[in-house]
Formats: C-alpha cells, sequence, structure tokens
C-alpha cells in the first residue's frame, strides 16, 4: 500500500497557552522515527521543517482567534508541502507543533483527493473536541479550533485554506478519546453532527468495536481517511508530555488498536501527531511512545 514515507515537522506553537509544543519535532526524530521507519522495511524522507514564527516575536492581536494571522499563512504554506509529498506518490506524516496544524494538513489531504473527484473521511482522536470556533471559544486558542474549521466552522481565514468548504463532510467525521468539552463547543458539535465518542464510549464498547464503528463513518463514500492524533488524547501516564494533560485517557494498548485499525483498514491516507511538550514530558517518553505509534499505523505488528 505505501513504502514511501515522507515527515514533515511543524513547530508551531501559537495555537496554545502554554509554550513548549513546538520541540515535538525534533523530540520524533531523536526518539528514531526514521530508523523505526526503516526497520520496517519502508523507505524515509525527512522533508524538514516549516519555519514558524515564535510567539514571543508577534503580537495576538484578535484575542478571540490568537494569532490567527500567523497561524492561517503557516498552515497555508503546510498546505502546499504536504500537498507536494502525495503529489509525489508519498504517505505524509506530519508532526506538531500544537493541533492547528491540522487545518494544513487537512487543507491539503482534502484539496489533493478533491481534484480527482474524490472526499476524504477524518478520525480526530483527541481528548478535547476541537470544535470551538472564535464566538465560542473561551480562551481565543487556536488549537482548540481546527476540528471546527475543517468541518466548515469558524475564522473564514482557516475555513477557506483549501479547495473546498467544508474541507471534510461532518458525516464522515468522528472524534474519538474526548473527555473535556468546552460548555458553547457542545452545541457546535451537535449542530454539525459530527459523532463523538467518549471516553465512556470507549469504555463501554472497548476500543475494537469504537474504531470498528469510526472506520465506517470516516469511509463511507470517500476514498479514505487522515488521522489526525492528538497526544493528549492518550492517558497522562502513558503520555504526560503534551500541551493540556487530562487524566482519564487512552492506555497504552487502546492507543496502539487505534493506530493497528487505522493500518488494518488500508483507507488511511496521511496522519499528524500533535501536541508533544516535551518540557512536560520525562525523558522524551512521550516521543518515544509516538514513534511506536506511527510505527503501529504503518503496519508493525507484534507476530
Ligand atoms: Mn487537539
Amino acid at each position: 500500500m505505501l513504502s514511501r514515507v515522507a515527515m514533515i515537522g511543524v513547530p508551531m506553537d501559537l495555537g496554545g497557552g502554554r509554550r513548549g509544543v513546538d520541540m515535538g519535532p525534533s523530540a520524533i526524530r531523536i526518539a528514531g522515527l526514521e530508523e523505526g521507519l526503516k526497520r520496517l522495511g519502508l523507505s524515509y524522507e525527512d522533508r524538514g521543517n516549516l519555519a514558524v514564527p515564535a510567539p514571543e516575536s508577534r503580537e495576538p492581536r484578535n484575542p478571540k482567534a490568537r494569532f490567527l494571522h500567523e497561524i492561517a499563512r503557516t498552515c497555508q504554506r503546510l498546505r502546499v508541502k504536504v500537498e507536494r509529498v502525495l503529489e509525489d506518490g508519498a504517505f505524509p506524516v506530519v508532526i506538531g507543533g500544537d493541533h492547528s496544524i491540522a487545518i494544513g494538513t487537512v487543507a491539503a489531504m482534502s484539496s489533493f483527493h478533491f481534484r480527482r473527484n474524490q472526499r476524504i473521511g477524518l478520525i480526530w482522536f483527541d481528548a478535547h473536541g476541537d470544535m470551538n470556533t472564535p464566538d465560542t471559544s473561551p480562551s481565543g486558542n487556536i488549537h482548540g479550533m481546527p476540528c471546527a474549521s475543517i468541518l466548515g466552522r469558524g475564522a473564514p481565514e482557516l475555513v477557506g485554506i483549501g479547495d473546498v468548504v467544508p474541507m471534510v463532510e461532518p458525516r464522515n467525521a468522528v472524534i474519538v478519546g474526548v473527555r473535556d468539552l468546552d460548555q458553547f463547543e457542545r452545541e457546535e458539535i451537535k449542530s454539525t453532527g459530527v459523532k463523538v465518542f467518549t471516553m465512556r464510549d470507549i469504555d463501554m464498547w472497548g476500543m475494537n468495536e469504537i474504531m470498528r464503528r469510526a472506520l465506517a463513518i470516516a469511509t463511507d463514500g470517500t476514498c479514505g481517511f487522515h488521522l489526525s492524533f492528538d497526544m493528549d488524547g492518550t492517558d497522562p501516564s502513558v503520555a504526560p508530555g503534551v500541551g493540556t494533560p487530562v487524566a482519564g485517557g487512552t492506555d497504552l494498548r487502546e492507543s496502539h488498536l487505534v493506530m493497528e485499525h487505522a493500518f488494518d483498514s488500508g483507507k488511511l491516507l496521511g496522519l499528524e501527531i500533535a501536541e508533544i511538550n516535551p518540557i512536560l514530558d520525562e525523558r522524551n517518553k512521550t516521543a518515544e511512545f509516538a514513534v511506536q505509534l506511527i510505527l503501529s499505523a504503518m503496519g508493525k505488528r507484534i507476530i
């Protein structure tokens, strides 16, 4: 299915309230992504980091959507870079950075396939909904808005980065792992109709069943799906180094099962890992875990 992997680092630290996730791409490289993928027999190409301005060098300006201009510009440039990977016939692995990068990644995936008369699905793995808009967000932090932007809600500067609005039809999008939603975010979720599988659903049905249902949604009438994986969806006991830790997440095996199902579906079009924060980590444990998860998504098996 895929033999060439191209990695793009996006040291974006403009979308969250706490500094440090811009070191995520370095942490992933140091944790041995290249060696791991080559051991799987895949060819690997590191396309370097996108240049992203540091928050200290800019003013956030809009309090309802902080650093909107810088984030929109960065996502436009990321879109171009990811589309080039797709044009080259390689599989894109995008490493954040805060989760606002997904707007650029999904814009590329969606536009590339839309030009071929196909739509994509989306599996959004996250402790949060990321379904805020500038009008609903309590913080104005754009890393809480990317899923809404992809589904056509929120700031036009973000919603319109791809060739088609919405980038993904809400009926083909599913959010998995949620346990922390903002008050008005719930209403955005209800009005878009995007399917949400909370941690309670995972507790009740098991990750195997939840992924079966999630894949059915993301692949219904689409050419495949993008997996946007926020490391904060996993439990802080296995991933302490994340931008916004929330107790009660998926454990080590449940997290791997997400990736293994994604690979087994044969429909995974792109992968993104966001919100690794090495400042809060313990000896790069979270990035090492993330590398193992990426390898599972790329076909690594226990036997
Ligand atoms: Mn997120």
